[in-house]
This record gives structure tokens, C-alpha cells and sequence, in this order.
């Protein structure tokens, strides 16, 4: 390895593969373009031609690939949500992740932690009983546990929170759950659709979207004009960019979220932390960096500028459960932008556009769905019709009323 290192460092050629092609034409025509280079769009790409056999596919991202919602994120996977549909659709996250590295021959460093939503009432414990209930039949691993065995394991845990704030009733207790290097998730489908025939153009952004007689013909981009009868808008928080150009309504609003790490520490938490009620989530990442954020802005912006207020707010919530963590220095902090749904369940599937697929309402748990999102969108636009995982998720349910309420599973409270 030091060898391979040297020879890499030394050369002037670059003697290392490509992570994946750079085709420099983009074509007249593709069958299935997918706009948004992040985790979700390339999954689908890598899906589309694993599972279907499609292949001539492109994949459109106005920046660089994971560079949105992808690289922004805190990288936690869990699949102890509180509706049947959600925890059925991510448990299968969950699985299709713990083979990602095999699969996709590339390192994620997924790291199964153990997962503490920690309960600060006697009401909020109720929640997390009830999301126990519902994941245990489902055959998801998840319990309520004593803040004794909170204690136990995370000992460095102040259960009385300072003094200030209402002291740990108890928690749920999710085993499974599990931290991974998000931009590796991305770059493995990348890598994974390129070896397919799916083509990655960057720095190539859709400028508008043509539909004939209600269904997609085409994507105008500032490359020129591609014709497809397949879209799939995979964006994230510029999903109603996207939408506009179709003039398909959706009840999404977008906030930022912001997130922090801290300088790298030698290893003393093993569990992710979750506090509804101090709005903060805590992991300490593979190198040692403590990784935590909290909950929305609490205003609709399209921005990823980062705040003071954040990082004081944050390290307040952090101090109060980890007293010990005084001296520790933030290294560095971002935002990411949030495409928020009123049920907080993601907006996926088939539209009223013929051709036109959404892939969005990620909110604040859109990276641990990336592989699922990927094989369902892929196996939705494969057949022009929702996967069953994810029929619960179409647009139309705002119509009609049949919301999926996620809000209790949501990380933090926002
Ligand atoms: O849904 O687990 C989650 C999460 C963690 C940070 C933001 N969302």
C-alpha cells in the first residue's frame, strides 16, 4: 500500500482509475434522463441497469455528484420509524445498505452503533413505546429501555441533564442503527451505473422540462436539448425548482438544516444520540470527529449559509447531556436544505405527468433511504408504475387525504 501511495503521489499521469467516465457528449436522446447527481438519482441509474436492463440513461447535476443533500448530511441509517410504511421501506434500506460494501466493492465503513431516541417526558416515552410496538412487529429491532441501561452504555451521559432541562426518562433503544461515509454511498453507484452503460454528466444543469399532451418529450439543459420520454427529478431541496417547470404543484416547503463536527477525539461514544427535546443528534464518525446536528432553521430559505446561532444553540444541547465535551473545539460546520412534506413521508413515485417521476420530500432522513429510494424508483420507472413499497408515498395522497404521519419518527423535534 505505502508503495501504491508513492507511485500515485509521484506521478504526473495520474495512474489511478477513474472512479467513473466523464462522457464528454451529452446525446440527442436517452431512455430515462434523471436530473440530480446525488446518492438517490444515482442509485436509481445503478438500479435501472442492474435490475431492468436499462441502460441508456443519464444522469444530469448541475454541480459535482453528492455535492447536495448527499455531502450534508450526518449519515445516520435507522429504520425504527413509526408508520407500517415507513419502517417496511427502510428496513429495506437498512438490508440493501449492510451489503452495500460487498455489492458495490467499495468501503462505506458502515458501522452498526446502536441507536438511543432519548425520551426527556412520560409522554414522549409513550411515543417511543408505540414506535417500539409497531417496529417489533414488523420485525424491526427496537425496545424501550431504563435510563439505567442508558447509563450503562453511554456513560458519559449527564441523565439529569444538566439540571436545567427535564431529566431521561428512558429511551428507544434501536440496535440496528448505524452511522456510513455518505460520500462513498454516492460515489458506489456512481461507480456502479458507469460500469453499466449509464452516462454521469456534471456541471450540466436542466433548465427546463418539455411536455407535450401532458407527458414528458424532453430536457432542456445549458448543453442543449435532449429527448426523453423518462424523468426522473431526484434534486432534493431544489425540488420545486424542478416541479415549477412542469407546473406540478406539491405542498413541499424547504428549510435548511444545519450540522457541525468537531475537532477528532479518541473513541468514547460508541451509540448515536438522539434528543427530541434538546433538538440534537450526536455520532462520533469512524475518525474520531464527534458529528451532530440539530433541528430545521425554522424558516423556508434556500440557502446552505451556516449561523453562529446554530453552533451556540447546539453546543448548549450537547453540553447538558455530555458535560464532558467543554474543551472540545468545533472544526466545522454546513447546511443543507430540507424539501419538507406536512406528513414528513417522502413524495415518491408516478405523477400526473405522464413520464414525470418524483423522488423527493426527503426532509431530514433522506440519506439513509438512498438505496431503497434507488431500487424503487428504478423498479417504478422500469414498469410506469409505483413499487409496492412505495404506493403509500405518491403524490396523490395529499387529495385524498391519506396522509402517512411520520412526525413522531422524525429525528428531532422541528
Ligand atoms: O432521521 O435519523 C434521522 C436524522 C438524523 C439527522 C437528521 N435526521
Amino acid at each position: 500500500m505505502p508503495h501504491r501511495l508513492l507511485k500515485f503521489g509521484l506521478s504526473k499521469k495520474h495512474p489511478e482509475q477513474r472512479m467513473f467516465s466523464a462522457p464528454s457528449r451529452l446525446r440527442d436522446e436517452y431512455d430515462v434522463v434523471i436530473i440530480g447527481g446525488g446518492g438517490h438519482g444515482l442509485a436509481a441509474a445503478y438500479y435501472l441497469a442492474k435490475d431492468h436492463g436499462v441502460t441508456n440513461v443519464a444522469v444530469l447535476e448541475k454541480g459535482y455528484i453528492g455535492g447536495g443533500g448527499t455531502g450534508r448530511n450526518t449519515a445516520i441509517v435507522r429504520s425504527n420509524y413509526l408508520t407500517p410504511e415507513g419502517v417496511r421501506f427502510y428496513q429495506e434500506s437498512v438490508e440493501l445498505f449492510r451489503d452495500f460494501s460487498r455489492e458495490l466493492n467499495l468501503n462505506i465503513f458502515y458501522s452498526e452503533r446502536g441507536h438511543f431516541t432519548l425520551a426527556h417526558s412520560p409522554a414522549s416515552l409513550r411515543t417511543q413505546r408505540w414506535r417500539a410496538e409497531v417496529n417489533k412487529q414488523l420485525g424491526v429491532d427496537s425496545r424501550v429501555v431504563s435510563p439505567e441501561f442508558i447509563k450503562e452504555t453511554v456513560p458519559e451521559i449527564d441523565l439529569q441533564v444538566g439540571g436545567k432541562q427535564s431529566p431521561i426518562h428512558g429511551a428507544l433503544y434501536h440496535p440496528p442503527g448505524a452511522i456510513a461515509r455518505h460520500d462513498a454511498v454516492a460515489w458506489g453507484y456512481a461507480r456502479g451505473a458507469d460500469q453499466r452503460g449509464a452516462e454521469i454528466h456534471q456541471q450540466t444543469a436542466v433548465t427546463d422540462i418539455e411536455i407535450r399532451d401532458g407527458a414528458v418529450a424532453g430536457v432542456h439543459t445549458d448543453r442543449g436539448f435532449v429527448k426523453t420520454r423518462k424523468v426522473l427529478s431526484a434534486v432534493a431541496g431544489w425540488t420545486t425548482h424542478i416541479t415549477a417547470m412542469t407546473g406540478l404543484r406539491t405542498p413541499l416547503v424547504i428549510h435548511p438544516l444545519q450540522a457541525m463536527v468537531t475537532e477528532p477525539l479518541k473513541p468514547w461514544l460508541n451509540a448515536i444520540v438522539v434528543s427530541a427535546s434538546l433538538h440534537l443528534y450526536v455520532s462520533q464518525s469512524s475518525r474520531g470527529e464527534l458529528v451532530t446536528g440539530a433541528s430545521l432553521d425554522p424558516y423556508e430559505l434556500i440557502s446552505m449559509r451556516s449561523t453562529l446561532d446554530f453552533v451556540e444553540g447546539l453546543s448548549t444541547g450537547l453540553l447538558d447531556l455530555f458535560p464532558c465535551i467543554g474543551d472540545v473545539r468545533v472544526m466545522r460546520q454546513w447546511a443543507g436544505l430540507c424539501d419538507m412534506t406536512p406528513d414528513f413521508s417522502p413524495i415518491m413515485g408516478t405523477t400526473p405527468i405522464k413520464g414525470f417521476y418524483l423522488d423527493a420530500g426527503w426532509g431530514t432522513w433522506g440519506f439513509k433511504a438512498t438505496p431503497v429510494s434507488g431500487k424503487t424508483m428504478a423498479s417504478t420507472i422500469a414498469a410506469d408504475r409505483d413499487d409496492d413499497l412505495i404506493t403509500a408515498f405518491n403524490i396523490s395522497r395529499f387529495e385524498q387525504f391519506k396522509l402517512v404521519g411520520e412526525k413522531g419518527a422524525a429525528s428531532v423535534g422541528h
